[in-house]
């Protein structure tokens, strides 16, 4: 049985849809990010980044203690590997889903936050930084349009790297993005989206958080007021 740490956040999304595909037994725990959760000790011994998603997986395969995880891209490998699913076990096609989970982990993601950030949540609107952040996601949106150019998937077969990067193409449109501009990356997208697996993820979300746009000031100062003195 997998404990999952989970708020409905695009890094969250990738978690429970690899599960509601493979159909391993979790349970969530609901991390409220907004309300501080993230900051409750017991969160943190899992988490010590204060951030979701988070792991505790009960019943590891070499049989030991629980064993907890951190990491979004960390927690997929180790699902992947646990499962023997949505990864490829040839050396060519662990390492092109490897590079895409990477890239998605280190650009995608990151990039589309910001560009969340500077559009949606930042009271001050700095041209520059919102200029900035929508044009490195268009760039990002192009590299992985181009990709899936000539298959289905990124590497592919439906992989982990698919997981990681179609949650950070839901909030599309907030992130001044035309899906239409980038054909197969919508193709894509429309194939993900349909997937039952995706849908039943999805709906646990809305099940779980009924206000998932809630950008009040408590929850501002909670989210965007950290400095070192928040790792105590
Ligand atoms: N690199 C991390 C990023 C996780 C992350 O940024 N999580 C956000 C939600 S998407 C969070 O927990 N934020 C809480 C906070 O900022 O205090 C991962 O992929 O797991």
């Amino acid at each position: 049985m997998i404990d999952l740490y989970y708020w409905t956040t695009p890094n969250g999304h990738k978690i429970t849809l690899f599960l509601e595909e493979t159909g391993l037994p979790y349970t969530i725990v609901p991390i409220n990010i907004g309300k501080g959760d993230q900051f409750q000790p017991d969160f943190l011994k899992v988490s010590p980044n204060n951030r979701i998603p988070a792991m505790v997986d009960r019943a590891p395969a070499d049989g030991g203690e629980p064993l907890s995880l951190f990491e979004s891209g960390a927690i997929l490998l180790y699902l992947a590997e646990k499962t023997g699913q949505f990864m490829p076990s040839t050396l060519r096609g662990r390492s092109d889903v490897l590079q895409w989970l990477f890239w998605q982990m280190g650009g995608l993601g990151p990039m589309a936050g910001q560009n969340h950030h500077f559009n949606t949540y930042a009271q001050e609107k700095i041209p520059y930084a919102i200029d900035r952040y929508v044009r490195e996601t268009g760039r990002l949106y192009g590299v992985l349009n181009k990709q899936l150019a000539d298959r289905e998937f990124i590497a592919h077969d439906y992989s982990i790297a698919d997981m990681a990067c179609y949650p950070w193409i839901v909030p599309h449109e907030r992130q001044d993005q035309n899906l239409n501009d980038f054909p197969h990356l919508k193709r894509w997208f429309d194939a993900i989206a349909a997937r039952p697996a995706t849908r039943r993820a999805y709906e646990k979300a809305e099940q779980i958080n009924t206000q998932p746009s809630v950008n009040d000031e408590a929850s501002r100062k909670l989210l965007f007021g950290q400095d070192a003195s928040t790792i105590k």
